[in-house]
Parts: structure tokens; C-alpha cells; sequence
């Protein structure tokens, strides 16, 4: 059976797998490529677990039924990166019914905190507010243009990234002529830039923000293939600082990023496993971020874990 392999007396020796659903949003970034490689690692066989992931391709309604699916199959404790914030109450109430531990990793809810155990993740308040300070003292009093890639509609990072940015231009000379949502992937990014760009003309936008660096690959994209030149007639300031964002930082179509770490897999499994022994655990763990130029991430970009 692989792993720690039970001993075949019905798990009263202890070392039975510990039984896991994962509720994963989907494959949508680079982000989530990494943190789906951390949570499988820490969640593995080797480490005494048995893994169900489900990723459910940013749907929301299919990352409930995931869900609902792993209270069925009565798995030891649930670990969900809900895709959206609301909409999780009932099922959460039913996974306490069930007696069934759910972990949060990445993004949060809206839901009470009773019905989860902890969360684990980074602070997406914080990620604006760095992103926005970047812009304010790069633009400052200087009026400027800027249009606005949202992550996915209704998610956490979304809603608290553009509320962070707003917060620290506020009184500036930046204003946002555009915002719309490109779903976190290049080819939303792409697809929402080669709109602002017919609109506006590269001319009429100074900056944008992007709210990952998938959605300002893809807008890079749509710049150049518009002729324009980013990092010099658009300035972009993006998050997350996966390798092909660092990469695009490095070569100057980039002007800043706010990191956003992935790796969240071993503090996820940690905390499932103190929820289950019982021992206490903090309801809210916050992973700390860092933030780039360009010239710091061309120091730093060849030992970057993702
Ligand atoms: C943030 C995470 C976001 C990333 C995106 O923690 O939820 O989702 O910023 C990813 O790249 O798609």
C-alpha cells in the first residue's frame, strides 16, 4: 500500500494514513501551480497522509461539491483554497456535523470562524497597500492614468488587493480610468488589456496594476503586440513574484512586484495535524511577503524557490 502502509489491524497501531481532502481552486497561475506541488509534498505518503485533491477549475459550485464529496467519503480533516469568499456556510456547518476538521489555506471567508479550524495564508490587505505605496511615491503628484487587471470576482486576494492599493494613492494624483477582473490568468489579462488599450491607446494609460503576475504576462503581451514597450510607456506593478514574473522584472517589462509565497503545504499539514492531536492552534497564521525592483530581483531571482 505504499507510504506508511497500515498495519493492517484497523489502524489502532497508530500509523494508519491520515486520511485528507483538499478542495483546490483550480490551475489558474503559476501561483497555484506552486502551491498545488507544496501541498501535495507536504501531504504525502511519506509523511503519513492519504491525499484526496480535487482542483476545481475556478469553479465555485464544483469546489463545494468537492467538498461535499470528501464529508461522504469521511476523510480525518478537509483543506480547501476557497476560490470565492462567500457561499461557504452550509457546507461548513455540515463538515462540523460530520465532526470533520476543515483547514484554510491561501484564501479566506466570509463565513464565521467557528466553522473552521485556522487558516493559513498571507496578508492580501498588506500586498495593495505595498503595491499601492510603490505607485504613490513612483507617481506621487504627478497626474497619471492607471487601469486595473482584478483577480477573480468575489475572492479575497481581489477584493483586498484593490481595496489595499486604493487606500495608499488616495489623495495622489493617480487615478484608475479602468478596472476589470481577468480571473488571475494570462489570457484573461491579456484578453481585458488588448480592451483598455483599444479604448485608451497606449498613450492613455501611465500604469497598470496588476493583481498577479499571470494577468500582467498577459497584458505584456497584448502591449507589445499593440507596439508599445512595457516597463517604459506602461509601467506595470503586479504580485506574486512567480519565476516568469521575476523573469519579466528582471528584463525590465516589470517595474515592481509584491511577493505573494506559495509554499504554504508544510504549515497547512502542521496545522492538520495539531487540529486532529488537539493540540491548540492559532485561528489566523499570516506568512510574511517581501517586494522587488528590478534591480533586487536580478540579485535574488537564481535561488528563488518558485
Ligand atoms: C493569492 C492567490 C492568488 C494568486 C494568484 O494567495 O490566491 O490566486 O495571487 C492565484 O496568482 O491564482
Amino acid at each position: 500500500s505504499g507510504g506508511s502502509g497500515g498495519n493492517g489491524d484497523g489502524g489502532s497501531g497508530g500509523d494508519e494514513p491520515v486520511s485528507v481532502g483538499f478542495a483546490q481552486t483550480g490551475s489558474e497561475s503559476g501561483w497555484r501551480s506552486a502551491n498545488t506541488e507544496s501541498m501535495k509534498t507536504a501531504f504525502s505518503a511519506d509523511n503519513g497522509f492519504d491525499l484526496t485533491f480535487n482542483a476545481a477549475d475556478n469553479d465555485p459550485a464544483a469546489q463545494i461539491a468537492a467538498v461535499r464529496s470528501f464529508i461522504n467519503q469521511g476523510v480525518d480533516a478537509i483543506v480547501i483554497a476557497p476560490i470565492v469568499e462567500d457561499g461557504w456556510d452550509d457546507v461548513l456547518q455540515e463538515a462540523a456535523d460530520a465532526d470533520i476538521p476543515v483547514i484554510l489555506e491561501d484564501r479566506t471567508v466570509t463565513a464565521s470562524e467557528d466553522l473552521f479550524a485556522s487558516w493559513v495564508g498571507l496578508d492580501f490587505h498588506k500586498e495593495g497597500v505595498t503595491a499601492g505605496e510603490w505607485a504613490a511615491e513612483t507617481f506621487g503628484d504627478t497626474p497619471t492614468k492607471i487601469v486595473v487587471l482584478e483577480g477573480t470576482t468575489g475572492s479575497a486576494p481581489a477584493n483586498e488587493r484593490a481595496s489595499g492599493f486604493d487606500e495608499a494613492i488616495d489623495g495622489t494624483a493617480i487615478e484608475t480610468i479602468d478596472s476589470q477582473t481577468g480571473d488571475f490568468t494570462r489570457d484573461g489579462g491579456k484578453t481585458v488589456m488588448e480592451g483598455f488599450i483599444q479604448k485608451y491607446g497606449i498613450d492613455g494609460i501611465d500604469l497598470l496594476y496588476a493583481h498577479n503576475d499571470d494577468m500582467a504576462l498577459g497584458a505584456i503581451e497584448a502591449i507589445e503586440a499593440a507596439g508599445g514597450v512595457p516597463g517604459e510607456d506602461i509601467k506595470i506593478v503586479s504580485i506574486d513574484a512567480v519565476k516568469d514574473g521575476m523573469q519579466a522584472l528582471v528584463d525590465g517589462k516589470i517595474n515592481y512586484i509584491v511577493e505573494c509565497n506559495p509554499l504554504l503545504g508544510e504549515l497547512a499539514a502542521g496545522l492538520v495535524t495539531d487540529v486532529l492531536a488537539g493540540t491548540a492552534v492559532e485561528k489566523k497564521n499570516y506568512v510574511e511577503d517581501q517586494s522587488f525592483t528590478q534591480e533586487q530581483a536580478a540579485e535574488v531571482i537564481d535561488s528563488r524557490l518558485y
